[in-house]
């Protein structure tokens, strides 16, 4: 409870507290209330965060949520998301995906901005981090849109944040006040460009599923003239042998009586590493790695005829394994009975989608964001600072005595562990701290415009949030632990120096004892 208490009143940022000391009790209700409403804030954000909307394939429905929440996350009337589209001659623009109207609660699409009619508004966007427009009327980024935009539609503020992916402009996120105009604050600002990371998640997300789509439809199609061509030429065995030699698909035909291969292809012999004249007579369960994956394989076949796409692992003649997607059905050839079976190399397949796993910016275990993520805040919080001579700070945070940890416990526990760390971090950062997963049990939080000191004073409040809370495995309280080293940015440094600084503090706090913070 005590613990709790100290928490609460760190948690208000610097410039509420100051006003609460002076303001007296009026002030403190006030501040409370905006912590209150930080809270709530960085609730709905972790609540989309966590939403299984934004990593499946109907973008639609993701981007439905994330202008609902937008909109009742940062109060305001109107929030859109919009794609960038350079149409070659007819130039830049950007196109309405999605826009939230809360008073009526709709949603609609398809308007279009082209880059001629607001040249101010697209370099902008272009540049930085959010437009923050107090008074849109007046603002010089915005002002272009006050005839045919902000007036007929009763807009006075607007805070936009750009979509980056991959280092480039593809969109922008709009969060639009009617009324009277307002100044938005920093972390609102943060919070903006939080939802244009979701839309950058949710873009890439989308670009990954239609990619595997088209991969499906392209090897569908080709199976499918396999398996009609082999039914039309059953009788035909002349034929069937022609169309086994010539498949782009490794095919393989394996008597049932005694599962050896008694016709196969170029590609076949390639995939399995034996010479084409090697391949007749060999035993075909010599091939599969898991007894279990050919014994579900032959069930299925059994049961229904044919088999379609199972993905197993299999052996080549040299001993090499690789992952493939087999397919099968029952036939006669020349008097006996045979399986024919397609087989699909998918290693490269199962290669590429892990590199877009890591493409996309949540680390699967906790949650939070990745490495490759955080670092692309960090070079544009970098950029950021030094363009307007703002603060900015770093932290790396690592478990202490992990290995501890995993070797009482198991693996299991220990991932419980480092879940239970990111979620105490999550809940006790301010919104606009980015929280990260570095990899293993390291983590990483840049702390956007903030000085060394009061980044210092929100690492203790992790730190003692991880140490006052412990969790509890098989009846024991763990007694788990963090370190922290903080750095702060100084002119001219680069984000592998930031990181190299931290590291040393992160160094010297584990020297000194660890569960300590050290700058
Ligand atoms: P120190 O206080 O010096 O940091 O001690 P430590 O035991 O944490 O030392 P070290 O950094 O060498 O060990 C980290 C351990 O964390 C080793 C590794 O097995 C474990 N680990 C890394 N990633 C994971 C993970 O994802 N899950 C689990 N359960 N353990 C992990
Ligand atoms: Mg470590
Ligand atoms: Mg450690």
């Amino acid at each position: 409870m005590r613990n709790r208490g100290i928490v609460k009143r760190r948690a208000r940022p610097v410039a509420k507290r100051a006003r609460a000391r002076s303001a007296g009790g009026r002030g403190r209700a006030r501040s409370d209330e905006i912590e209150r409403e930080i809270q709530e804030r960085r609730k709905a954000l972790t609540d989309l965060m966590h939403s299984q909307v934004l990593g499946q394939a109907d973008v639609t429905r993701a981007f439905n949520q994330i202008t609902e929440t937008a909109a009742h996350v940062l109060d305001v009337e109107r929030a859109s998301v919009w794609r960038l589209v350079d149409s070659g001659g007819a130039g830049r623009a950007i196109e309405c995906i999605d826009l939230y109207e809360r008073s009526p609660a709709r949603h609609s699409a398809g308007l279009r901005i082209a880059a001629t009619e607001a040249p101010r508004y697209f370099e902008a966007l272009q540049r930085e981090r959010a437009i923050r427009a107090h008074d849109a009327r007046t603002d010089p980024r915005t002002k272009e849109f006050r005839k045919n935009y902000l007036q007929p539609l009763g807009i006075t503020s607007m805070l936009d944040a750009p979509v980056f992916l991959r280092g480039k402009m593809v969109g922008v996120v709009c969060h639009e006040h009617t009324g009277r105009p307002r100044r938005w604050k920093l972390h609102e600002e943060l919070m903006a460009s939080s939802f244009a990371d979701f839309v950058a998640l949710v873009l890439e997300t989308a670009a990954w599923h239609e990619a595997k789509n088209a991969l499906r439809d392209e090897r569908d199609a080709l199976e499918t003239k396999v398996a009609e061509r082999t039914r039309d030429l059953q009788e035909s065995q002349a034929g069937l042998r022609a169309l086994v030699d010539y498949s782009p698909i490794a095919t393989v035909l394996t008597r049932i009586s005694d599962h050896k291969v008694v016709l196969a292809n170029r590609r076949a012999a390639t995939i399995f590493e034996v010479p084409l004249d090697a391949i007749r007579g060999r035993d075909a369960p010599d091939h599969w790695v898991d007894a279990d994956e050919r014994h579900q394989y032959l069930e299925r076949l059994r049961r229904f005829g044919r088999v379609d796409d199972l993905a197993v692992r299999l052996r080549t003649a040299k001993g090499r394994t690789f992952w493939a997607r087999v397919s099968g059905q029952r036939l006669k050839f020349e008097g006996d009975d045979v399986l024919l079976g397609t087989i699909i190399d998918i290693t490269e397949q199962r290669r590429a989608q892990e590199d877009l796993r890591e493409l996309a910016s949540l680390d699967p275990l906790t949650g939070l964001y990745n490495r490759r993520h955080v670092e692309g805040v960090l070079r544009r919080e970098l950029d950021r600072a030094q363009r307007h001579q703002r603060p900015l700070a770093v932290a790396m945070m690592d478990a202490d005595h992990f290995k501890n940890i995993n070797d009482t416990y198991g693996h299991p526990i220990g991932d419980e562990v480092l879940r239970a760390i990111s979620d105490r971090c999550r809940r006790t950062l301010r919104s606009h701290d980015v929280l990260g997963r570095y990899g293993g049990e390291e983590f990483v939080i840049v702390f956007p415009e903030t000085s060394i000191d009061d980044a210092t004073v929100v690492a203790e409040r992790l730190r003692a949030a991880v140490a006052d809370n412990p969790i509890q495995a098989a009846d024991n309280a763990l007694a788990d632990t963090v370190s922290i080293g903080l750095a702060a940015y100084a002119p001219g440094q680069d984000l592998e120096k930031l990181f190299q600084r931290a590291d040393s503090a992160l160094y010297a706090a584990k020297q000194d004892g660890r569960n300590l913070v050290r700058a």
